[in-house]
């Protein structure tokens, strides 16, 4: 059976996505690593991997059980991870609206069999592989975005390059 590599994600609306690279394209071309393409740009809040049919089926109903409120964003906060040599874009201070919203979506995951997962939960957009040194500056002009839905997506790896495909979304509503 065929399986899907899938993962959820807060998605920015185009706007957002624009402004992400407006903000951090000095940044990205600067750190000479392979650029994350904008249309990819997004935060994972939990990936999956290999996914059949059957599960399919049931992270979509254990998503739409997971309620999360919208999440405001000021993204602020330039990083880089020297393992996975990764340049990316957080938030200093991280809302709790995001960090609930990934405890329900892992809690309503139990149902179909994942377990939460081991390592800390470290929110972020990233901005480009294979990068080597530090951005000069972890300082950038802060962006605002606030999520008012998170997605399913399934991630394909072709000759060209990753491509992702939001496959559905769920609201992020007030209480
Ligand atoms: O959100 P970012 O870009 O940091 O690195 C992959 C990407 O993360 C990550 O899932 C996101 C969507 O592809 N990813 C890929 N394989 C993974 C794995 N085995 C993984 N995260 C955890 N475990």
């Amino acid at each position: 059976m065929k399986k899907h590599r899938l993962f959820f994600a807060l998605w920015p609306d185009d706007a957002t996505r624009n402004t992400l690279e407006e903000f951090c394209g000095n940044a990205i071309a600067d750190c000479g690593g392979n650029h994350v393409k904008p249309e990819n740009f997004h935060i994972t809040l939990r990936f999956l991997g290999q996914v059949n049919f059957t599960s399919n089926r049931c992270l979509r109903k254990a998503a739409a059980r997971a309620h999360g409120e919208p999440v405001k964003l000021m993204l602020d906060r330039l990083g880089f991870w020297s393992g996975p040599q990764v340049l990316w874009l957080g938030a200093n201070k991280v809302p709790d609206t995001l960090l609930r919203l990934a405890v329900n979506i892992n809690t309503e995951l139990g149902e179909c069999g994942f377990k939460p997962e081991d390592r800390p939960f470290r929110p972020h957009v990233t901005l480009a592989r294979q990068v080597t040194k530090p951005p000069e500056s972890p300082s950038i002009s802060p962006l605002e975005w606030t999520a008012t839905h998170f997605v399913m997506v399934e991630s394909d790896t072709r000759p060209e390059g990753v491509r992702y495909k939001v496959l559905e979304k769920w609201p992020l509503t007030e209480r």
